[in-house]
């Protein structure tokens, strides 16, 4: 049955993950790396069965309403679905799955790397070799912040946070965190974390706090710049999740104020168009959204996404499935 499927994929997908989905269903797959346009994306949902877009990829209400009646499937190449009306979709009889799990741990390891590097200040110290400015060792040069016996607050303890207290546990960072529900005991306790009910308590007292939220309408700017200016002017910020969960202006001004000690950041509140006056400063570590990008992990989300497909096709509730009650 699958070979009557009609799939259409947005993007360029690692090459095995791509002859797999070729081999399985009729797919249509992205002819270069450029993302779709609106109308493009219009006519792939006007013909497909099933779609399968990635970040990037507005599927609003109102392409949603020009879907064809065919279209059942909206199977997302990706963790985070904030770029889909989950809501339209389903009042439309469409349903949208997503690729959890596979991308927390590479996820984690990147926001480690973050809280690692800005304070210990990775970025200024490979700049000054690559301008071959370096002229020797010093008692006193580029000396950060320890991280060990420090305390790090996560915001969302879902498997991403979790995975981030984990491995900072290793570092001898202390665990706090901020989640809409308390973890169960068992788990709180095996990750040694305190948990905050008030966020705005929390984050006056961390030393490095660690976004790992979704981006949903009540996390859009839920560090806005009077939270941010409850933590210690001596703190640092990381952020792997969404751009939008941070008032990127407002970090910026405090940044520079020196309200804050530095920022890490993974993502940004306006895709890849990033305030010049955040760019511009030495204490910020800024990566190209790069978290789950590893070999293994894109194939391991290919491989979700082909599930989803497959199990739909085969007349059973894909193992994926995005509910409202996520939202
Ligand atoms: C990926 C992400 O780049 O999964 C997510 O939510 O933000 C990223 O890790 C994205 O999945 C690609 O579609």
């Amino acid at each position: 049955p699958g070979k009557n499927l009609r799939v259409v994929v947005t993007r360029k997908l690692p090459e095995p993950v791509e002859t797999r989905l070729q081999e399985l269903f009729d797919t249509r797959l992205a002819a270069d790396d450029a993302p779709m346009n609106r109308d493009a994306l219009a006519e792939a949902m006007a013909s497909a069965d099933v779609i399968v877009p990635t970040l990037g990829d507005r599927i609003d209400a109102g392409l949603l309403g020009q879907a064809g009646e065919n279209l059942k499937l909206v199977a997302n190449y990706g963790a985070g679905f904030d770029h889909i009306d989950v809501a339209t979709a389903l009042s439309r009889g469409i349903m949208v799955s997503n690729t959890p799990g596979v991308l927390a741990e590479d996820t984690a390891d990147m926001a480690m790397a973050l809280i690692l590097g800005v304070p210990r200040r990775l970025k200024e110290g490979a700049a000054l070799i690559q301008s071959g400015e370096w002229e020797g060792w010093a008692p006193t040069a580029l000396m950060g912040h320890r991280i060990s016996g420090k305390r790090l607050g996560i915001l969302g303890m879902g498997r991403i946070g979790q995975a981030i207290a984990r491995r900072a546990r290793g570092f001898g960072l202390q665990i706090h965190y901020h989640n809409r529900t308390r973890l169960r005991t068992e788990t709180e306790e095996s990750l040694e974390a305190t948990w905050w009910e008030s966020l705005d308590q929390m984050l006056a007292r961390v030393d490095i706090l660690s976004v790992s939220v979704p981006h949903t309408p009540s996390t859009f700017h839920l560090l806005n710049a009077r939270r941010l200016k409850l933590m210690k002017p001596t703190a640092y910020v990381v952020n792997t999740s969404r751009g939008e969960v941070i008032d990127e202006n407002a970090l910026t001004r405090q940044l520079r104020a020196g309200e804050l000690a530095g920022a890490g950041l993974d993502v940004f509140e306006n895709g890849h168009d990033i305030n010049p006056r955040l760019k511009d400063l030495e204490n910020v570590l800024l990566l190209p959204h790069m978290g789950s990008a590893t070999e293994e992990g894109r194939l391991e989300m290919g491989e979700k996404v082909i599930i989803n497909i497959k199990t739909f096709c085969d007349g059973h509730r894909p193992p994926d499935l995005v509910v409202p009650a996520m939202l």
